[in-house]
């Protein structure tokens, strides 16, 4: 790593490494306003990172950024960073309790909101002892001090914290079955790791690169694609602060011309359909990503016959940072999640922890690699269920064909991954009990048209209450109110009973597609 001596600190080297190459004018960053340099984010990380200073922030008190995809985003994070505070971006679709319960667990000292989101966070921003300092990066604070304000005269001569490689660097939320959300801490180095051991190899950036990723920066796949990999080379990272509707992502794509596009599958039925993808010609892609899920074939291959551009399907996690899995860009399984990227080692282990050596059989993936998260934040006993030493459990399982190709065979736990993010079929089932019409539940992962997976809901109505269309719309508007909206269940069955065990088990496994 750049930094001398035993010290090394994330921001100061991604974003020095390109000062140092003398990249001070290049855009680093393209949004909404305009374009931004490397010069630009070195002087605004420096002024946030003094600002903190005058704010009475200390080393490695966190700060929560619920910010959508502006600059605002990589001068907080970076100059938190920079500052030796350590920064947690979180999913800007959450709901006023999820970010209740952010606040509390990181006990977060600041909280830097995009205006847009403040609403979910004013029913409980009083309750948090621990949160002095709300900044609102937006056009009006509404009471609480402007981002720009918050910045403006602050020193552009700042010193880097003394960080070292293992120290702290930022969290991430990543969600479980059951419980709250849990924050993995990761490390100093982490970030130019995914982009030393997955960008460079396998996507062959470089630094005429453009990029742009419809995953959103506060994703761990987002954080990779927009921020750290364009960085890593000097690059250039288009930002999309909306979200990544078909017009919205096809605009840039014509316009901006990037030349990686990084996508999720859902995204990727979703341009399909639209009809306004470039075809080849109309566009600079020379390479697509995909991650999150599954990447079914006949996706991809649409896709590339639209466009003429493949996409590289692999296997990424919010504890590992980045993508461990990959295909190459001479060499795709279609279907398949690829290789391990080198610097990472795989393997298949059974019910009992044996490692199957085997070809073909299925079993539980594990990976062992440098970016693996340290453990997740106040939370013993789920950080040993997954932090195992070298090895980190991923909770996917997975075969391995004899040419040592992985692909995806479902989850050892009930999670579905609904556009790339995780959701708990137990906390959806508790919001749809609460509707008052509803005596049991049981909700389960179910495949649309272009074979991703959405929550469906099969659903008991109390004595006397009749299951129809207008009941199964209003529980579906009913859960969309109560949680991030990404999480409603899009089919609802109504069922006289649910399968049980003995025991009353709800035994969600017999609804699923394909169980007879
Ligand atoms: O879901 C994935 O495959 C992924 C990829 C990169 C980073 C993070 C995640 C969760």
């Amino acid at each position: 790593h750049s930094a001398g001596g035993d010290l090394y600190n994330a921001a100061e080297d991604l974003i020095g490494r390109n000062l140092a190459a003398g990249r001070g004018d290049k855009p680093a960053f393209i949004d909404t306003n305009g374009s931004h340099s490397y010069g630009d984010l070195d002087r605004e990380t420096k002024k946030f990172a003094s600002a903190l200073a005058s704010a009475g922030v200390r080393m490695e008190e966190r700060l929560l950024l619920c910010l959508l995809d502006t600059i605002d985003f990589p001068v907080c994070f970076l100059g938190a960073i920079r500052y030796g505070a350590v920064p947690i971006p979180v999913n800007t679709r959450l709901t006023a309790e999820d970010y209740d319960f952010m606040l509390e667990d990181s006990r977060a000292r600041v909280l830097v909101v995009s205006e847009a989101l403040l609403p979910s966070f004013l029913p409980h921003i009083k309750n948090h002892p621990f949160l002095e300092t709300v900044l609102v990066s937006g056009k009006d604070g509404h009471g609480f001090t402007l981002l720009s304000d918050f910045v403006a005269g602050q020193s552009e001569d700042f010193q880097t914290a003394p960080t070292r490689p293992d120290d702290m660097c930022f969290w991430l939320y990543t969600s479980g079955t059951t419980g709250k959300p849990k924050g993995a801490v990761h490390l100093q180095t982490h970030l130019i790791d995914t982009a030393d051991l997955y960008a460079k190899p396998i996507l062959e950036i470089n630094e005429d690169d453009i990029g742009f990723s419809a995953a959103k920066l506060f994703f761990a796949y987002g954080l990779g694609n927009g921020l750290t990999f364009p960085m890593s080379v000097g690059a250039t990272s288009v930002l999309l602060e909306g979200p990544p509707t078909a017009d919205a992502v096809c605009q840039i794509l014509k316009e901006q011309k990037p030349t990686i596009f990084y996508g999720v599958p859902t995204l990727y039925g979703m341009l399909l359909a639209s009809g306004a993808l470039p075809k080849k010609g109309e566009h600079s892609v020379r390479i697509a990503t995909s991650a999150g899920e599954a990447l079914p074939s006949e996706l991809a291959r649409r896709f590339t016959d639209v466009t003429g551009v493949r996409i590289l399907d692999g296997l990424g996690s919010t504890e590992m940072l980045h993508i461990f899995l990959s295909n190459r860009i001479d060499d795709i399984t279609p279907g398949a999640s690829g290789l391990p990227v080198d610097g990472y080692e795989l393997r298949l282990v059974d019910d009992d922890g044996t490692v199957i050596e085997e070809a073909g059989q299925i079993g539980m993936l594990e990976v062992k690699g440098p970016t693996s998260a340290m453990f997740y934040w106040n939370q013993r006993e789920k950080s040993r269920e997954t932090f195992q030493g070298y090895w980190t459990r991923t909770g996917d399982k997975y075969t391995r064909d004899e040419r040592g190709v992985y692909a995806h065979a479902g989850r050892s736990d009930d999670m579905l991954k609904v556009g790339g993010i995780y959701v708990s079929p137990v906390e959806v089932e508790s919001a749809i009990l609460k509707h008052e019409s509803v005596l049991e539940v049981a909700v389960v992962g179910h495949a649309d048209h272009d074979g991703l997976i959405k929550p469906k809901a099969f659903v008991v109505t109390r004595q006397e209450i009749t299951g129809d269309a207008a009941l199964a719309d209003e529980i579906k508007a009913f859960v969309k109110q109560a949680l991030a909206s990404y999480k409603y269940p899009r089919w609802i069955e109504f069922m006289d009973d649910l399968p049980k065990t003995a025991t009353g088990k709800i035994q969600r496994f017999k609804l699923r597609d394909g169980f007879e």
